[in-house]
C-alpha cells in the first residue's frame, strides 16, 4: 500500500533524518517540517516546508493536501515547561485541529516511553496502565495521546501512538537492552500504523524483541507488529560498561536518567 503524501515532522530530528530515507516506500510524495534547518534540500518525492509547530496557522497550511501524518516533531527531552508548552501541547493541539479542517484521517503519533517512566523496571505494563509520566516532556506525550483520544471519538482521526523505548542505531546502556527499538522495526510498526484498518486509538508499545521486556502489546496485537531485531547481540559491550549503583534512576525506573531531570530554577 501506498498513499500519495505523508508529512514527517520533525524531520530534521534524530528519527526524523531516519525516516526521510525509511518511510519513503510509503507515499508517493513525503512533506518533510522542522523548525530547525534540513540538509539535504528537497530531492525527488520530497516536499521541504520549515514550520515552528507553536505556529497555528503556519500548521495549518503545512496540514493541507497530506493523506496522513508521521508526528514527530517537538522538543525530544526534558526541558523547562514553558518550552515543551510551545513545541508539544500546542503543536500537537495545531497537529489535530489541521487535521480536523483539511480532513486528514490517520495520524502517527511519536508518543515515549516517559509517559509511564516512573515505574519500576521490575513492573509489567500494558497499554491499559495508568500513565506515570517522568517530567515535562512525558506529560506532553500524555497529553498527546489524550488528544488523539478525543480526535478520534469526537471526529473519527485515527492514531496510533507508538511509546517509543530508545530509538538509537544500538542500545548504548543496561536499560535500552530493555527499551531498544531498532530503525527497521520502528519502520515496520509506522507501516503497521499507517495501512491497519480501524485502529481508532492505538497505543503500542515501540520496542524490538529484547530478552527482557516491560512491555506487553497484546492490547495492540491488531496492528500485526513483529518486530524482527533484539538487542541482545549488544549486551556483552553494554554490560562491560561500569555498571551504575543499585539506587541510580536509570537502573530503577523505565524512564532512566529522565526520572532525575530538572528542576529547572
Ligand atoms: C525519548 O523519549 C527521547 O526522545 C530519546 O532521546 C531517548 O532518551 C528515549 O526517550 C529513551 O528513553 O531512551
Amino acid at each position: 500500500p501506498r498513499l500519495a503524501r505523508i508529512l514527517l515532522t520533525g524531520a530534521a530530528g534524530g528519527l526524523g533524518k531516519v525516516l526521510r530515507e525509511t518511510v519513503r516506500p510509503f507515499a508517493e510524495v513525503l512533506r518533510l517540517s522542522d523548525i530547525a534547518s534540513m540538509a539535504p534540500a528537497a530531492g525527488p518525492h520530497e516536499e521541504v516546508i520549515p514550520c515552528n509547530l507553536a505556529d497555528k496557522a503556519a500548521v495549518d497550511a503545512l496540514v493541507q493536501g497530506v493523506d496522513a501524518i508521521l508526528h514527530f516533531g517537538g522538543v525530544s527531552v526534558e526541558r523547562p515547561f514553558e518550552e515543551i508548552l510551545e513545541a508539544n501541547i500546542r503543536g500537537v493541539f495545531h497537529i489535530y485541529e489541521a487535521a480536523r479542517r483539511h480532513g486528514v484521517k490517520r495520524v502517527v503519533f511519536a508518543s515515549s516511553n516517559h509517559v509511564i517512566g516512573f515505574y519500576g523496571q521490575d513492573q509489567q505494563l500494558d497499554a491499559a496502565s495508568l500513565r506515570r509520566p517522568d517530567g515535562y516532556y512525558g506529560l506532553s506525550k500524555s497529553y498527546g495521546e489524550d488528544m488523539a483520544s478525543f480526535y478520534f471519538d469526537r471526529y473519527g482521526i485515527e492514531t496510533v501512538s507508538i511509546r517509543i523505548g530508545s530509538s538509537f542505531p544500538e542500545p548504548q546502556n543496561r536499560r535500552m537492552l530493555s527499551t531498544w527499538l531498532s530503525y527497521d522495526d520502528l519502520t515496520q510498526l509506522i507501516g503497521k500504523a499507517l495501512f491497519t484498518a480501524n485502529v481508532g486509538h492505538t497505543v503500542v508499545y515501540g520496542m524490538s524483541a529484547n530478552r527482557d521486556i516491560w512491555w506487553d502489546n497484546r492490547l495492540a496485537c491488531h496492528l500485526g507488529y513483529a518486530a524482527k531485531d533484539s538487542s541482545e547481540p549488544f549486551r556483552a559491550k553494554v554490560e562491560a560498561q561500569p555498571a551504575p549503583a543499585a539506587d541510580d534512576p536509570a537502573v530503577l525506573y523505565q524512564g532512566g536518567a529522565f526520572c532525575a531531570a530538572g528542576p529547572f530554577d
